[in-house]
């Protein structure tokens, strides 16, 4: 909403709409309860968003210009109510609007389910990217999937993880959203090939042997204020009405995949992995799904407006969130071929100036490759196309590197080395007019390490964009107290232009100042400490330092580095005498991956080291462990204000980028970190001294493994380090079932440490002897936090936008 518009809102109307609702909901003002009056809330604040939604969709100026369509597999948006509050302008307004009805607004929002659409970071950072582009009105639809149950949800087990299944929409359906069933598309599956003839010309038609009906969702994303809302539109699977089942082949129906894979499956469920890729042909069925339905939604928009098909690429970008909807590329070639008949070259001047992909991952577990024999037999058409794609790029190779055997190899579509492989990142590479990673270093280690070739071949293509954070959500709205005291400094305007922070520095110094900022520090942590003391059971102190990891659990992000840190910790105060430290409370909240075993063993070990420290009373309140169950978003949102350290510890060339290392710096955290991702960039902006960087950097990693790298020597030569990891093997944390824990221990001893945690040791462990000196001097320590605060301004995902526009998408912003 402008502001001329949130002035012109009718309270009184509002309330009484809000009734309504509640009655289609079946409650009575009397009795309803606070969830019922959350829906009825939800609702009635939706029939503004979609009155908008509907006219930015419709609005002339926007068909006539360029869109960005960003195809992702994954959104982690959150909750929306709070969130769409603050970008409509009436967070105040409702407030005093459910406070007349005898309810308070932050119970009623807390009263909503999070959509865990997405794992970590990179549904995270979709979901940040929509806000963006809608706060800075560049035309945008998002699309992705409707699970019907996001990331599971977690919980412990005597220490050990537990999942159950995410039903995010409740019997009631989730109240942001709405259905466009006259959008709805027939995805076809399986099937064969077919050669048709037409005045003298033979083209290729698919026949499908399934067929799973698209329908899709549309949230809203809510411009800060303004009245731009796109759709972030998602599509779900659902069988076929028997009716139009009638329209084809019963014989062809009965497919041997039919029985375990039919359409109510397909869009069940989110896949929980992170940062791997687990080959599954219901995950290759939901891209596919996700990636026909999608391009068929974008062209239908581009030949609605009345443009001509060879102009897409002027009018729309697709951008693909990673290598998870590459199949978008083949699938808009075989639309262009066999539905519209063009030409090869012609279709392929079309599609090769329309995609643009985002590599997140260097991790080679991650990087996605399908059998193609499994391809060739769900998408006979498009593994056609492939091999015609593959085909005339290996004549260009050809052409720049004759006779390289070698050069052929690594950058063909096909691996043929064993079973064959289709690459879909070489397939991304080669069909899209851009690549970015998502951090300078990443960046660079992608030109360098993964498609040296590819950036030879196609110089200028691979480029950077790095990350951001939508600072509504992660300050504006999670951090009011300290939102507050920035608005008071410096203005309303740093939330729509994060730079203007940099004003804030001016008042580092400022003892007064200084004052104010850690008692909102303060306040923020009890408001963490009485969370964790109703729901787990724990008192907390809140002078002591809040050192924290949240973030999916993973070995190369060493969780277990933390973990060797904290029993070292443990251990002195139990065995120095003359040891001191400031108070800690050492906070995880992370999932593993159900079928991630190792990362499972570092969530027990966690929890049963927590478990005997904080039972142990010679420890008092000098140290404390607490694992956050069910880490999700709008835990994030308690945590972050409260973080006076922020771990981001993964192995140098690692991480492409993390963006909770931007959250916490944000509200006011320093960094712990290696020379990784975007801490590097992080650094460069609050200065050295405002961050504390350890262990190996990127050729301090390939110096040591050329060496030869021997994690005995650190254990041989390090008490401390050898001391903590031997109480993994013995009773002290499992008491009576020595052992337990032995899987952490194997992980760095026996299976060669592969994430460097011994190499980096001791420096970490410097590191955190820094952080202990320097908390000891509040007003050195408010010093730096505030200069992290001020400094930051640069990872707003609105710089991040804006640099997808300038240097990639080229669009123009249309204000409404
Ligand atoms: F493997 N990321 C993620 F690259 O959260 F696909 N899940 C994933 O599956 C992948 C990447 C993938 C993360 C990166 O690990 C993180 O460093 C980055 O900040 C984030 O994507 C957003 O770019």
């Amino acid at each position: 909403m402008t502001p001329k518009q949130q002035h012109a809102f009718d309270k009184s109307a509002f309330k009484i709409s809000m009734v309504q609702h509640l009655t289609q909901l079946g409650h009575a003002p009397e009795t309803a309860q606070q969830r019922d009056w959350y829906l009825a809330l939800g609702r009635a604040l939706a029939e503004h968003t979609t009155g908008d939604l509907v006219a930015t969709e419709n609005d002339q100026a926007i068909k006539q210009a360029k869109s960005v369509n960003y195809l992702s597999l994954e959104f982690l948006i959150g909750r929306l109510t709070g969130n769409n509050l603050i970008s409509m302008g009436l967070y105040d307004v409702i407030a005093e609007a459910v406070g007349e009805l005898g309810l308070g607004l932050t119970d009623l929002l807390e009263q909503e389910r999070d959509p865990s659409l997405g794992n970590g970071g990179l549904g995270r950072l979709a979901a940040c990217f929509m806000d963006s582009l809608a706060a800075q009105q560049y035309p945008a639809v998002g699309y992705g999937l409707h699970y019907e149950y996001g990331l599971f949800r977690q919980s412990f087990d005597q220490g050990a993880q537990q999942e159950a299944p995410d039903a995010w929409r409740e019997p009631e359906g989730y109240p942001w959203e709405v259905v466009r069933p006259d959008l709805t598309q027939t995805i076809g599956f399986y099937g064969h090939v077919e050669v048709v003839e037409e005045a003298g010309h033979t083209y290729r038609q698919w026949v499908p042997s399934l067929k799973i009906q698209a329908m899709p969702w549309d949230l809203p994303i809510v411009g800060y204020q303004s009245n731009t809302v796109y759709p972030l539109r998602l599509w779900e699977g659902r069988a076929l009405t028997p009716f139009a089942l009638d329209a084809f082949n019963a014989g062809e129906y009965t497919h041997a995949q039919q029985a375990d894979i039919d359409a109510g499956n397909l869009t069940k469920v989110l896949y929980p992995n992170d940062n791997h890729d687990a080959g599954k042909t219901l995950r290759l069925m939901q891209q596919y799904f996700h990636s026909a339905a999608s391009v068929g939604d974008i062209l239908r928009r581009h030949l609605e407006a009345g443009h001509a098909l060879a102009a897409l690429p002027e009018y729309e970008t697709i951008q693909l969130n990673d290598t998870h909807p590459t199949i978008a590329i083949p699938e808009l070639m075989r639309v262009l071929l066999d539905d519209y008949r063009l030409g090869w070259d012609e279709a392929w001047a079309i599609a090769s100036r329309t995609f643009a992909y985002t590599n997140h991952t260097l991790l080679p577990e991650a990087l996605e490759t399908w059998s193609e024999s499994l391809m060739a037999e769900l998408l006979p058409r498009h593994m056609e196309i492939i091999f015609e794609i593959n085909h005339r790029f290996l004549q260009d190779v050809e052409q720049k590197w004759p006779g390289d055997v070698r050069k052929q190899q690594v950058l063909s579509v096909i691996d043929d080395q064993g079973e064959r492989m289709v690459r879909m990142a070489n397939l991304c590479v080669i069909g899209s007019y851009a690549v970015n990673g998502v951090a300078a270093l990443h960046s660079q280690l992608v030109k360098r390490d993964l498609f040296p070739e590819f950036d030879a071949l196609y110089p200028g293509r691979i480029q950077n964009v790095t990350n951001g954070i939508t600072p509504r959500r992660w300050l504006k709205f999670c951090n009011p107290d300290l939102s507050n005291l920035i608005s008071e400094k410096i203005g309303e305007q740093w939330p729509a232009q994060l730079e203007q922070l940099e004003q804030v520095a001016q008042y580092a110094d400022d003892a007064d100042f200084q004052k104010t900022f850690m008692a909102v520090k303060k306040r923020n942590k009890q408001r963490l400490a009485d969370w964790v003391k109703s729901n787990l059971d724990i008192t907390l102190n809140t002078d002591a330092i809040f050192d924290v990891q949240i973030k999916r659990l993973h070995e190369y992000k060493r969780q277990h580095l933390n973990l060797l840190h904290v029993i070292s910790l443990y251990q002195r105060l139990l065995n120095e005498p003359n040891f001191d430290m400031a108070p800690r409370v050492v906070f995880f909240a992370a999932k593993a991956a159900p079928g991630y075993e190792l990362a499972k063993s570092i969530i027990f070990a966690i929890n049963k080291v927590a478990e005997t420290i904080n039972n142990d009373p010679r420890v008092g309140d000098k140290l404390k462990v607490v694992f956050i169950p069910d880490y999700r978003v709008s835990m994030a949102e308690i945590i972050i204000p409260a973080a006076d350290v922020s771990e981001q510890i993964s192995m140098a060339g690692k991480e492409a980028s993390g963006t909770g290392n931007m959250k916490m710096a944000l509200n006011g955290a320093l960094t712990i970190g290696t020379m990784d991702g975007a801490n590097v960039e992080i650094r460069e902006e609050v200065g050295d001294d405002n961050i504390y960087i350890f262990g190996l950097d990127v050729d301090g990693v390939t110096e040591l493994r050329q060496k030869g790298y021997q994690p005995e020597t650190a254990y041989q030569n390090q008490p401390l380090l050898k001391a903590a990891l031997d109480s993994l093997l013995d009773e002290t944390f499992t008491p009576g079932q020595p052992g337990l824990l032995r899987p952490v221990f194997d992980s760095v001893m026996t299976s060669g440490d592969p994430y460097l945690c011994l190499a980096d040791f001791a420096d970490y462990v410097r590191a955190h002897n820094d952080i202990d000196r320097d908390y000891r001097d509040m007003s050195q320590w408010a010093r730096k936090a505030i200069l992290n605060t001020a400094l930051v301004g640069k990872f707003s995902s609105d710089r991040s936008i804006r640099d997808y526009v300038n240097n990639i998408w080229q669009l123009k912003a249309i204000k409404r």
